[in-house]
């Protein structure tokens, strides 16, 4: 893919802020209910570290209706060139995707939808510089992940429909762009062989959840709750920022869910 920029470059990004009812996000173990002010505070860190690393963050207002709108990276997709509303596998989260509308349409000139009757969400979605990965999951189906690369093809994006291993909620869960040849995975992601491209640096048995970590600019934001992944990375030579996700991660979430990044070629910062 012909990128103009590296693609770990944002300058942009929409948060949403979290509703009372975030509590009783959607979880596949139950461990709990999250506090409230627990998940607050931890979106407030989220959304400082962003600003820190150079982002304008436009923080939305909570949904009471939708728990799990925090995360607002599964209802949607942005580009630089435009965005794509996507049809959540999660039928309780389908109607999220009609509030970000508004919003993406007054910053994106290219706003599309995903045809056809299809599910897919954005955290199944890793953007590398060779192509966009669609991971098939519970979240994601084939014929989203078809509609959803004939979206990509308008936008001049390549895409690649790879498979998620059973029992991972999205194919991002497991990994993360790290920079443009290196990816942070789970053993048993990088073992289907969708990273053989590319080098791979594997996050410690026990620490799975440390996968979902953010390249924006600089840094690398990753779980403070995983040090031996944070050494690993620090090793490796990356900027790391820990920010702590114990009690998003009750509701099955990290940290590349909770906003959408893009470059905004308006912006002059
Ligand atoms: C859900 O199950 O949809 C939410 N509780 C968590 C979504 C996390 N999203 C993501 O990793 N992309």
């Amino acid at each position: 893919m012909q990128l103009a920029r590296p693609v770990y470059r944002f300058n942009a990004a929409l948060v949403r802020a979290p509703a009372a009812s975030v509590v009783k996000g959607l979880r596949a173990v139950d461990q709990g209910d999250p506090s409230y002010d627990g998940v607050a505070a931890e979106h407030a860190a989220y959304v400082a570290a962003l600003r820190e690393a150079g982002l304008a963050v436009t923080v939305l207002p909570p949904l009471e209706d939708f728990p799990d709108s925090i995360f607002v990276e599964d209802p949607a997709l942005v580009f630089a060139d435009g965005a794509i509303l996507l049809r959540p596998g999660s039928p309780a989260r389908r109607g999220e995707a009609v509030h970000l509308a508004p919003t993406l349409r007054k910053r994106f000139e290219t706003v599309l939808e995903l045809p056809g009757k299809g599910y897919a969400d954005g955290g199944d979605v890793l953007v590398t510089d060779e192509c966009v990965m669609i991971g098939l999951s519970a979240r994601t189906n084939q014929a989203g992940a078809g509609a959803l690369a004939s979206c990509l093809t308008k936008l001049g994006l390549e895409s690649r429909v790879v498979t998620t291993p059973p029992g991972v909620l999205h194919f991002k869960t497991d990994c993360s762009l790290l920079d443009e040849t290196c990816v942070l995975s789970t053993h048993r992601l990088a073992a289907c062989g969708v990273f053989d491209d590319l080098d791979v640096i594997l996050v410690p048995e026990g620490e799975e959840a440390a996968a979902n970590a953010l390249r924006i600019n600089d840094v690398v934001m990753v779980g403070s709750q995983f040090p031996r992944t944070i050494e690993a990375l620090d090793a490796a030579g990356y900027s790391v920022v820990p920010l702590a996700t114990s009690e998003i991660g009750k509701i099955d979430a990290g940290l590349s869910c909770m906003s959408l990044r893009w470059f905004d070629t308006t912006l002059t910062a």
